[in-house]
């Protein structure tokens, strides 16, 4: 296994936790309760103060021009940027749907964002957060695709696409690799993976292990640690806040 790079920040408590909203281009019902959800819940963190930790997949896509930014997502980065104003420090930690972040992200909206796997130390305990992408032993042909669409080649001539076909290019493909409904067998397959790998992470002096993709809402002690996988905003509204000593899963009403 490779060993992931490391990069210490300092945070303000209580950092809060949450990843795969998947915000979508369309305007459904579902999409409307999951934005007002998503909306309140920003609200709540910027009474509370403190960090806020977006652990990949915010967006189901996000690929930023030189001098435009999809409408869909108004609101959302309203009250992001409402939070910000409050206090708030925003990061970010991208997805493999929204790696294509530019300045309008970087600089802007965000406080901090990490195009990598990081290490946070807050309060005397590390946190290992990563999107966790790319980790399963058996996910090769996905590890070389995300290499190529992430080559600087590749993002320069994605970019003279239009953004209408831009964006619609990639909500097809997004509907057609949606997979949040695996069997129980395979999810326990992922969990076992997940586990061991949070576990050497722990082992060599992590606290906890953060991260998201997987669309399971897990909290699993571990022999030294333990590893928390995010759910999503899709079926089950979760989210992790470490108020300084501990590190809980927890569900929004
Ligand atoms: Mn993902």
């Amino acid at each position: 296994m490779k060993s992931p790079s490391v990069s210490f920040q300092t945070m303000d408590l209580p950092l809060f936790f949450i990843s795969d909203v998947h915000l979508r281009l369309a305007t459904v019902e579902t999409e409307k309760n999951k934005r007002e959800n998503l909306i309140n819940f920003i609200d709540h963190v910027a009474e509370q103060g403190g960090s806020l930790f977006i652990v990949g997949d915010f967006f189901d896509f996000w690929f930023e021009y030189k001098y435009v930014i999809p409408k869909a997502y108004f609101e959302i980065l309203s009250a992001l940027q409402e939070a910000k104003r409050k206090g708030v420090t925003l990061n970010f930690v991208l997805g493999n749907h929204d790696y294509w972040t530019g300045e309008f992200i970087k600089e802007r909206i965000f406080n901090k964002v990490y195009e990598k796997e990081t290490y946070i130390e807050v309060g005397g305990k590390q946190i290992f957060v990563t999107h966790g992408d790319g980790l399963l032993s058996w996910e090769r042909g996905y590890r070389i695709f995300r290499a190529i669409i992430r080559n600087p080649l590749f993002v320069f001539l994605y970019r003279w696409i239009h953004p209408d076909l831009g964006y619609a290019f990639a909500r097809w493909i997004s509907r057609r690799s949606r997979h949040y409904n695996h069997t129980d067998e395979y999810n326990d397959k992922i969990m076992g993976e997940l586990s061991e790998y949070a576990g050497n992470i722990c082992q060599n002096g992590a606290d906890y292990v953060v991260m998201g993709h997987y669309h399971q809402a897990k909290e699993v002690k571990l022999t030294s640690g333990k590893l928390i996988v995010l759910g999503d905003w899709i079926r089950y509204n979760t989210f992790a806040v470490f108020d300084g000593d501990n590190l809980s899963l927890n569900y929004w009403r």
